[in-house]
């Protein structure tokens, strides 16, 4: 059925790749080519490797963004290299949510980690409020608002008052957000 692997060239576990990222076979052969350019055909990619990314360089937040790839799993953390395996998971993450298979990798929730570990700089699973306006100043420069702006966002967020945020508040406070839309990516055949 399909197209053979041979003729795409997959990597060998590419449909066990597929299975759990939701990527289909030309979606994958397609990451596949980009990982190994990137890579210069080894079969890991570093982070300054990871730094050419479009979606890395072309965003203010480019440095976080790449400390979220790294996030999920420790070994890269360590690392901070990444197969290619990983590579399709940490991508898969912004499949659309409405495109393919059900596929909890992309959900709602798992989007919004990924949005979280961007602004828990510390990895303590709390955004402080010194967090927050290191990030908001990424975004949006050395505005002179931004303390207002960052004490504002944490104090209505802060269901605990504690001065920080969780996950669960930080899920929160997203609720009305289109999550799916700002953190998805078309990913083409
Ligand atoms: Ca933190």
């Amino acid at each position: 059925m399909g197209l053979k692997n041979t003729k795409l060239d997959l990597p060998e576990d590419a449909d066990d790749i597929c299975k759990t990222t939701g990527f289909n076979h030309g979606q994958l052969a397609r990451l596949y080519r980009r990982f190994k350019h990137l890579s210069d055909g080894e079969t890991y990619l570093t982070r300054d490797q990871l730094k050419n990314l479009r979606a890395v360089s072309d965003n203010p937040l480019g440095d976080r963004i790449l400390e979220a790839f790294f996030f999920d799993d420790p070994e890269c953390q360590e690392t901070k290299k990444m197969t290619f395996n990983q590579f399709a998971h940490v991508l898969a993450r912004f499949r659309p949510g409405n495109s393919g298979p059900a596929n909890e990798i992309n959900s709602k929730e798992n989007k919004l980690k990924f949005a979280f570990s961007m602004y828990d700089i510390t990895n303590d699973g709390y955004i402080s409020y010194d967090e927050f306006i290191y990030v908001l100043k990424l975004v949006l420069g050395d505005h002179e608002q931004i303390e207002t702006i960052a004490e504002r966002s944490i104090a209505e967020a802060d269901v605990t008052k504690n001065g920080r945020l969780s996950f669960d508040e930080f899920s929160q406070a997203m609720e009305h957000v289109a999550v799916d839309q700002k953190m998805s990516m078309r990913f083409k055949n």
